[in-house]
């Protein structure tokens, strides 16, 4: 069960975020303040005690906060992003951190990791190498990892720009699976929820506390993780998804 949640408000220097998604157009700022406070709200609903940090116009991608680090039960993790342009982002929230965790690691040059590679399965953690997140980065916290008693190993991406952008695990084995992964035999022994390739952008979605919270405008994908018993809580993200993030991105829960 998670307790609580961090996120950032989103700065007006959002629209100038990293994307690879520019047929969507830019992000409308207004629209994008109502969606997150409205992420916020469905965070709590679940049960969440939320953190709001102010936006950090220095940096248009930190309303992205689970890309800056990765909590687990024992201690938190630092990461360095592989994108340059979201390097200084750990500089901004490495003390919120420190006032809750007493144990930090940090991932060193020439490791680069984004926590939206990594997939949290009980004490196992799975780690998506990408453009992003880099061999160095990635045996650095697995050797960081076993030192706090879990484990972790990595995955091959080839497509998508984070390994939680097509995979999310929703507890008691369930696993929401999209694209790529839909054929890794390192997933084979989970109880696949498929989502459409047509629907992929609802891969991401997040368990809290026996919720789902996916994004609004996928009926598929919503009818394929309730008939898996779930709560279903929608939230609009539209302005997010226009910079290739979803809704695991916005917050870190712990
Ligand atoms: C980026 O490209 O870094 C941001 N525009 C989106 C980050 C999305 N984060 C995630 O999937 N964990």
């Amino acid at each position: 069960m998670f307790s609580k949640a961090i996120v950032r408000t989103p700065g007006k220097s959002l629209i100038n975020g990293l994307t690879d998604s520019k047929h969507l157009g830019s992000p409308n700022y207004s629209r994008a303040l109502m969606q997150h406070q409205s992420y916020i709200e469905a965070l709590q609903l679940c049960g969440l005690e939320v953190t709001v940090l102010d936006p950090c116009e220095d940096y248009p991608d930190s309303t992205f906060v689970e890309d800056v680090a990765l909590i687990t039960p024992s201690c938190a993790f630092i990461t360095r992003p592989g994108a340059e342009s979201r390097r200084g982002e750990v500089e901004k929230i490495i003390d919120v951190l420190k006032s809750q965790f007493g144990n930090i690691e940090v991932i060193e040059a020439p490791g680069t990791i984004e926590a939206g590679d990594i997939m949290m399965v009980g004490s196992h953690y799975y780690i998506g190498l990408s453009d992003r997140t880099n061999i160095h980065g990635a045996k650095q916290l697995i050797g960081l990892l076993q030192k706090h008693g879990y484990t972790g190993s990595t995955i091959e991406l080839k497509e998508v720009l984070h390994l939680k952008t097509g995979l999310s695990y929703l507890e008691n084995n369930f696993l929401a699976i999209c694209g790529e992964f839909t054929s890794d035999p390192a997933f084979e022994g989970f109880d696949q929820i498929e989502i459409p390739e047509s629907e992929s952008y609802a891969a991401n979605c997040i368990w809290v506390n026996d919720n789902v919270i996916i994004p609004s405008g996928y009926p598929l994908a919503k009818n394929n993780l309730s008939r898996a018993g779930y709560n279903i809580l929608e939230v609009d993200v539209s302005e997010f998804k226009k910079l290739d993030g979803g809704l695991s991105c916005l917050s870190l829960r712990y």
